[in-house]
């Protein structure tokens, strides 16, 4: 039995909610087809996010962590694909913390890959019917603050890590224009692209690129 250890962010900013952590807290102890999954709840705040997840993984000795935050404006469920070396916070964490164009780690390279196989998630849950698509960017919030870190602080673990942004849930968009998820969907679609992750340990060969 592998284990999947999934981190949910807290609330931050104006929301009370945040579907990252409601989704983790219902999947925590779900069995799989060879695995099961543990949660961990982040907080958004600049390395103490990091340090969390860390303890969570000498913890529990996990194959696999995937870690998931709240991406206003996406309408699909967002595997990304890399990891960069800058925290430039347009709002402060919850801890108060605003920096400009800091470095994550010093020595740290530019960038880095997610270890999981995106491709392989996004086609697993689009087979599914459930809005998927590959994303070139985490931002340079928190989320990118995690999955840089967690990249950093695993080379040379074997265990592979990376980044699903995830929509808002339809109470937290209300009126607005703004895209949302129902939760349901949100928790089938983490447990699919979890199956994926344990299932395909090289990722698959499918075109998923943008053009600007
Ligand atoms: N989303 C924020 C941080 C926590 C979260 O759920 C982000 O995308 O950086």
């Amino acid at each position: 039995m592998k284990k999947i250890l999934m981190a949910g962010f807290e609330p931050f900013g104006q929301d009370k909610i945040n579907p990252a952590l409601e989704a983790v807290k219902i999947l925590d102890g779900k069995q799989l087809n060879g695995g099961f999954i543990i949660c961990c709840e982040v907080p958004v705040v600049r390395y103490k996010a990091v340090d969390v997840v860390m303890e969570a993984v000498k913890k529990h000795q996990p194959d696999i962590v995937i870690s998931i935050g709240q991406a206003a404006g996406r309408a699909e469920i967002t595997p990304e694909r890399i990891a960069i070396n800058i925290d430039d916070y347009r709002i402060p964490d919850n801890e108060g913390n605003q920096v400009i164009d800091e470095a994550i780690f010093d020595n740290g390279p530019a960038a880095y890959f997610s270890t999981l196989p995106i491709k392989a998630m996004v086609e697993s849950l689009q087979l599914k019917n459930i809005p998927a698509q590959v994303s070139n960017t985490a931002g340079s919030f928190v989320c990118n603050h995690l999955f840089y870190g967690l990249q950093h602080r695993l080379v040379g673990t074997n265990i592979p890590h990376g980044f699903v942004h995830i929509p808002l849930l339809p109470e937290q968009v209300k009126d607005s224009n703004q895209p949302s998820m129902p939760l349901m969907m949100i928790v089938e679609g983490l447990a699919i692209l979890a199956q994926a992750a344990l299932e395909n340990k090289q990722d698959k060969v499918i075109g998923g690129g943008t053009i600007c």
